[in-house]
């Protein structure tokens, strides 16, 4: 047997993947990734592919990255592990905070770590519903988020989410969550002008408060731009009337920074850049570029005041809430962004170069809907884009491209048939002529693959 058989054959018998149907994966056996170098990684097979999808939206200084890996031995050496709940603290964790509060401005005071985005949302649910029980208002528990979007698979993460895929397994979303339509405009109303559509999406978030009663309503949450629910962009008008929403009632704001954090978007956090203030960031991903894990929650003054000066013990914590070791490599990966200016580029070169490139993309034939916010970037299959005819769901024609994309070395999302990019903040405008020109080789395939099988 090969090595890439071998490991298929025990992957298959003794390794239970996330989100995969294991009969189908049996009958392929899984791709084996061995290694990876900058926004390349190679299979076991020898095959070079662009990471498109920086691993799952995280590594955004790219891979090979000794810095971050000497940071991981020394701090293991020094203080491999020691936690903060009994009065005690450590170095890394506490030089961390400091520094995501800088990033993030004068409206946070305190970070709470995890080791994930699902964690803290967990977090997120147990500290807005502390806060109003502290300020003698326990009867606000309802949190509202939006259909389609992720919060994580944990059962609150999977709560607040919104995909009915996770809703269905499971008895979810558990009580106190409900959800409203996403802010996606090509696809709920591609004629109506952009801006009023954005002012629109965002008042289904005052009606729905109104419907479950102001005085009931802790918080609302969102992704700044959602990400696993296929890279929706909203207007720019929605955040800033979700924004005045959330005030008039003085509902908390939660923005899960999970994949916009961190450089993405081309500020350190997505709501800076689309005009949101909100009173809790979730964060993870982006924080250690996914070298090791590391999540958390960064909190709002409005919030930390409350609980710090009347909320007593905040019954709730992980064994490696602070961890020392990831949070160095925090730190170096946060020195990476900084000293190479990679959040600028995202904001003045590299996000501006692959909206040019998208625009032209969007000239495809199966091209519809293709939008960019600094280097995450979406666009959906279309059947007939002229008369925006969509493909048929049952034909998966995401996942025809990609396939595509994998035979073509090219590493791309679909979500349904979504098509969605996330390539590490590394990128050069280079690499990205490099990643659109494999962008088309998959579309033309594509185009040919379903003419062939009459789907077109
Ligand atoms: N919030 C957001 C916005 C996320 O994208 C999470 C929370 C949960 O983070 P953890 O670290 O618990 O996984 C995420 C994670 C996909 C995909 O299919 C996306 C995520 C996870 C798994 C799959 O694009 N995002």
């Amino acid at each position: 047997m090969t090595i890439t058989k071998d490991i298929q054959a025990i992957d298959s018998a003794h390794y239970m993947h996330p989100f995969t149907d294991h009969k189908s994966l049996a009958a392929k056996g899984a791709r084996i990734i061995t290694k990876a170098e900058g926004v390349y990684i190679w299979d076991s097979e020898g095959a070079k592919i662009f990471d498109a999808m920086s691993g799952l939206w995280c590594v955004n200084v790219g891979y090979g990255r000794k810095a971050l890996v000497d940071t991981a031995a020394k701090q293991m050496l020094e203080l491999p592990y020691y936690n903060s709940f009994f009065q005690t603290t450590n170095v890394p964790a506490v030089k961390l905070a400091e520094k995501i509060i800088k990033l993030a401005g004068d409206n946070y005071s305190h970070v709470f770590f995890s080791s994930s985005g699902s964690e803290s949302n967990d977090t997120n649910l147990r500290m807005v519903r502390h806060y109003w029980t502290t300020l003698g208002q326990p009867e606000r528990t309802v949190i509202i988020s939006r259909n389609n979007a992720y919060h994580g698979s944990t059962v609150a993460g999977a709560s607040l989410g919104g995909m009915g895929g996770m809703h269905a397994q499971g008895g979810l979303p558990i009580p106190g969550i409900v959800h409203i339509e996403q802010p996606y405009h090509y696809g709920l109303a591609p004629n109506e002008d952009r801006d009023a559509f954005g002012i629109r999406a965002a008042s289904w978030l005052e009606d729905k408060i109104l419907e479950v009663g102001a005085d009931k309503v802790a918080a609302f949450i969102g992704e700044p731009v959602q990400g696993a629910g296929g890279v929706i962009i909203p207007p720019k008008t929605y955040w800033p009337e979700i924004q005045r929403i959330c005030d008039k009632y003085g509902i908390l704001l939660i923005c899960d920074e999970v994949i916009c954090g961190f450089g993405r978007l081309g500020k350190w956090f997505g709501s800076q850049l689309l005009g949101a203030r909100p009173d809790l960031m979730t964060f993870a991903k982006g924080v250690t570029s996914g070298y090791i894990p590391l999540g958390g929650v960064v909190v709002g003054k409005r919030v930390a005041d409350v609980l710090i000066d009347k909320g007593g013990e905040f019954n709730h914590g992980y064994t490696y809430s602070g961890h020392p070791v990831a949070c160095a490599v925090a730190l170096a990966n946060i020195e990476i962004l900084e000293s190479e200016g990679l959040v600028d580029r995202v904001l003045h070169e590299t996000g501006p170069y692959l909206a040019e490139k998208y625009a032209e993309l969007a000239k495809h034939p199966l091209v519809g809907g293709a939008e960019t916010c600094g280097l995450v970037a979406g666009f959906v299959l279309m059947k007939d884009k002229q008369n925006h005819i969509a493909f048929d769901e049952a034909l998966e024609v995401g996942m025809i491209c990609r396939g595509h994309c994998f035979a073509n070395g090219l590493i791309m999302r679909a979500v349904g048939d979504r098509m969605i990019i996330a390539p590490p903040l590394v990128t050069t405008k280079a690499q990205i002529d490099e990643m659109i020109a494999l962008i088309y080789k998959c579309l033309d395939a594509t185009l040919l693959d379903l003419k062939t099988r009459g789907l077109l």
